[in-house]
């Protein structure tokens, strides 16, 4: 059976994107592979955290994959920090790696962009997300399109070790959905939709209240046309609406279009805003049982347990190959 790891920060609410883009995958690819699906904690102190709100953020990405239909029977749900073989295989592969093909990350530029220094952990964010994936033989890796420029630079260090001593890493492939892989903020049709941006109406989140998801979506930048029609370059904040539309409900974007021919954009918003807060209030439920039973950091122990009796046996061939320990 294939095996597959994932990862979501806790750097706040798990919104559309992260769920349409990464999350929707893990729960279909549960079925027929061996999935691992990790709260990767220590990416998310690449930036400053407050300590107990990042304990909290923890545990609601953690009951969040729950809710969504991630299954602990079915597949391994841990926290990142709660495995040593993390650190450990990171930092030999930061000596596999190199200063000129980190500084081409994209989110590293993004992300530096107004800090005078960076700090060095974002620098080598994407030397830690390789370890994540080598570290469990990884075939698949289910993620947004944001992350594959950093896909192919685990590829690449993988592929680089195994060409210079002994086979040691199984290469991934990434995995990424036609539709829902880019969701776009609401607010900014030509960037990403992030946990983290500041307006709260550039994303919906999966825990919003319904009027919260209402007044963003009603006040998503469309364009002055008032014709729904899916067209990404010219008309970027209606199609983006057009996608989350499709991906919610299941109908088709030609669908859409036919649908809402002669409409304008606010009938589209209204019945948009119907069908996320339908699709979202089963999520919401599921999650308020789970936050904060017993039953969640029995599930985060027993992944952790399960992750590291895996961690282990490829750092024993690791450190072998490499010559490390005794
Ligand atoms: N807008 C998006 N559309 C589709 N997929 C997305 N993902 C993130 N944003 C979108 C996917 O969600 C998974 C988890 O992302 P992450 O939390 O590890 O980091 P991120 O990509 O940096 O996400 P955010 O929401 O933008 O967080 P912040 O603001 O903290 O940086 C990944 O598979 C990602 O591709």
């Amino acid at each position: 059976m294939k095996r597959v790891f994932s990862g979501v920060q806790p750097t706040g609410n798990i919104h559309l994107g992260n769920y349409l883009g990464a999350l929707k995958q893990f729960v279909e690819l549960q079925e027929d592979h061996e999935c691992l699906y990790c709260i990767v904690d220590m990416h998310a102190i690449t930036l400053p955290q407050d300590p107990k709100e990042l304990k909290e953020h923890i545990l609601d990405v953690a009951s969040l994959y729950l809710a969504v239909g991630v299954d602990p029977k079915k597949s391994i749900v841990f926290v990142q920090s709660d495995v040593p073989g993390h650190a450990e295989l990171s930092w030999i592969l930061t000596c596999n790696s190199y200063t000129g093909e980190l500084s081409r990350m994209t989110q590293f530029k993004a992300k530096s962009k107004n800090q005078e220094s960076a700090p060095t952990g974002l620098f080598t964010y994407p030397v830690l997300m390789a370890a994540d994936i080598l570290l469990y033989d990884t075939d698949v890796v289910p993620v947004g399109n944001d992350q594959k420029q950093h896909i192919e630079l685990c590829r690449d260090i993988a592929t680089r070790i195994n060409n210079t001593r002994k086979k040691t890493f199984v290469i991934p492939e990434g995995r990424y959905l036609k539709e829902g892989a880019r969701i776009m903020a609401l607010d900014d049709p030509t960037q990403k939709m992030s946990k983290s941006a500041e307006n709260i109406h550039s994303r919906i989140s999966l825990l919003d209240e319904p009027s919260k998801i209402k007044k963003s979506i009603m006040k998503a930048t469309t364009d002055s046309e008032g014709i729904v029609k899916f067209d990404v370059e010219n008309k970027p904040g209606i199609s983006n609406l057009m996608n989350i539309y499709s991906v919610l409900s299941g109908k088709s974007l030609d669908e859409l279009e036919k649908e809402y021919d002669g409409k304008g954009y606010g009938d589209f918003k209204k019945d948009l805003v119907e069908v996320t807060v339908e699709a979202l209030a089963p999520i919401k439920a599921r999650y308020e049982e789970i936050r904060h039973s017993d039953e969640l950091l029995e599930i985060l122990r027993d992944g952790a347990e399960r992750a590291n009796a895996i961690s282990v046996k490829t750092m024993k061939r690791v450190k072998e190959n490499f010559g490390l320990g005794l």
